[in-house]
């Protein structure tokens, strides 16, 4: 089949008024940021957490082969109910990698973002990498080109990622201290020979380095990714977060270790936990400060397809998309218009949640009252509004409600109460499960909740909600937060009234 070449479709800002800049990136995080760089984020759902709810991203499976080994790592094969980092179940050569690019942009319009992420690492495998980017900047020139990597042979590569306009690369640091590597990095791959300990993670932490400083030189966003490994790093990462915003990153990314024992890594094996939500919370709040950082990451598989927290993936085997009968330049015009609502779309609601914050602060201040903040959950498919049904949520996005507005927490994951029989599989209900998910959480707002769960989860402190759906979600946090308000259950005593009670 010969591959069409897709229009540049980025949307035409300038017949609608409507900037990247003022209606893409997570406008409360992201104001500040240059136009051209907001350009860049808008539409990126790893970058902007607005843009997470709207667009897509897919990864393509190009880059079996890894020079390094960390010790959460253990890459299979065709493992499709995995949904963890270097795990995939279709490997392409570029030209296949290219062909199920076209074919997902035409099938969902939403997706902007092309990432490769493994199942290896992707500059281990340079020639497959960079030819998949080099075919799709010339048939895809619309589509965001994105990398990660583990960074050892970054510097190397800096000239060739420059080619094909790619504007972010993410690199995991997991250390900066080569005795804190040596326990997650046992072994690398440098210059044809395996170096092993405290040597190897030196090599490894100088590259990385390096890499990102080259980087943010040629004007490459950077994002850093690093997995908090209690006991191991959690202490550490405060300090890689200072160090790697000092030299220009972007964006940080703490990600939970991810450690089962049948997933046969030595973390795994060896009984390392991962961290609890509270403590993933308490070290991305500690690092935060004024550096940018990314609370919405799903951890995607290496061939994931779809906006982040779904895959599609199985719909896009090769055998199926040689069946499918596209109409491209059809296709291609259904993206632009979508995109085009997309944007007008967020546009609307961003005037319209800077006007509920006014308002509810101003209501807060005219009665004189000081607010605590509140913890909500949200069951949501996409697109930004509550259009989940509370049985069948397999994850939850968590808010933060307060007087200064609606804070993304981050997202927890669950099975679906409906799908998931009677139990887990270890005794414990599906509901019971859920429930200690949602633990801290006052409300959960879905579109609609069953009579059966509606009692445990009011017992539990967690107040079921359906009567927002289909509502803009941080419209619909502010208006159950103005409730409560106005029902006296948010009033904060005072440090003179605690004492004094
Ligand atoms: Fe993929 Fe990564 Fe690009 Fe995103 S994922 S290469 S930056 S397009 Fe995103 Fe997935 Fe988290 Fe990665 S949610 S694992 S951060
Ligand atoms: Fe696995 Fe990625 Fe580490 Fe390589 S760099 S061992 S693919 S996690």
């Amino acid at each position: 089949m010969e591959l069409p070449v897709l229009n540049n479709i980025a949307p035409d800002t300038s017949k609608d008024g409507c900037s990247a800049g003022s209606c893409g990136s997570t406008s409360d995080q992201m104001n500040h940021l240059p136009e051209h760089i907001r350009e860049k984020v808008f539409n990126h759902p790893c970058y902007s957490e607005e843009a997470h709810h709207y667009f897509a991203r897919m990864h393509v499976a190009v880059a079996p082969a890894c020079n390094i080994q960390c010790n959460y790592c253990n890459r299979k094969y065709d493992c499709a109910n995995e949904s963890r980092p270097g795990v995939v179940s279709e490997l392409h050569h570029p030209v296949q990698a290219v062909k199920k690019v076209l074919a997902v942009a035409a099938t969902i319009p939403q997706m902007t973002v092309l990432g490769v992420a493994g199942p290896g690492d992707p500059l281990a495998n340079p020639q497959r990498t960079f030819e998949t980017f080099r075919m799709l900047s010339e048939q895809a020139p619309d589509i965001k080109l994105c990398v990660s990597t583990n960074g050892l042979t970054l510097p190397e590569h800096i000239d060739e990622l420059t080619k094909y306009n790619i504007d972010h690369v993410t690199i995991t640091i997991n250390c900066v201290d080569p005795d804190v590597g040596a326990k997650i990095y046992p072994w690398i791959f440098w210059k044809n020979k395996r170096i092993k300990g405290r040597e190897a993670a030196a090599i490894l932490i100088e590259q990385q380095q390096k890499g990102l400083e080259m980087l943010v030189a040629r004007g490459i966003l950077v994002k850093v990714n690093s997995v908090m490994i209690p006991g191991v790093n959690d202490k550490h990462l405060e300090e890689v977060s200072k160090i790697v915003k000092a030299k220009g990153a972007f964006l940080h990314n703490v990600m939970p270790l991810i450690s089962e024992a049948e997933h046969g890594t030595y973390y795994g094996l060896t009984g390392q936990r991962g961290p609890t939500h509270d403590e993933l919370q308490a070290l991305q709040d500690s690092c935060a400060g004024d550096m940018n950082m990314m609370r919405h990451c799903r951890q995607c598989r290496a061939d994931a397809v779809g906006l982040l927290g779904e895959d599609r993936g199985s719909e896009f085997t090769m055998d199926k998309i040689e069946q499918m009968d596209i109409n491209y330049p059809e296709a291609m015009k259904m993206r632009a218009e979508v995109h085009a609502a997309i944007n007008e779309e967020l546009e609307s609601k961003r005037l319209a949640r800077e006007s509920k914050v006014q308002l509810v602060n101003i209501q807060g201040v005219q009665n004189k009252e000081v607010t605590r903040p509140v913890l909500m959950a949200v069951a949501t498919k996409g697109s930004g509004v509550i259009n989940e049904h509370f049985g069948h949520a397999g994850e939850f996005l968590i808010y933060e409600a307060s007087p200064e507005g609606v804070r993304f927490i981050g997202h927890r994951k669950t099975t679906p109460y409906c799908e998931g029989g009677d139990t887990c599989g270890d005794g414990e209900s599906v509901l019971d499960k859920t429930l200690k998910v949602l633990a801290g959480c006052e409300v959960v707002l879905c579109s609609k909740v069953g009579i059966e769960p509606w009692g445990p989860l009011e017992a539990a402190g967690i107040q079921p909600n359906g009567e927002h759906a289909m509502e803009p979600i941080e419209d619909a946090i502010l208006a159950m937060y103005e409730e409560m308000r106005t029902a006296g259950k948010l009033v904060q005593k005072s440090a003179e009234q605690q004492m004094a009670a």
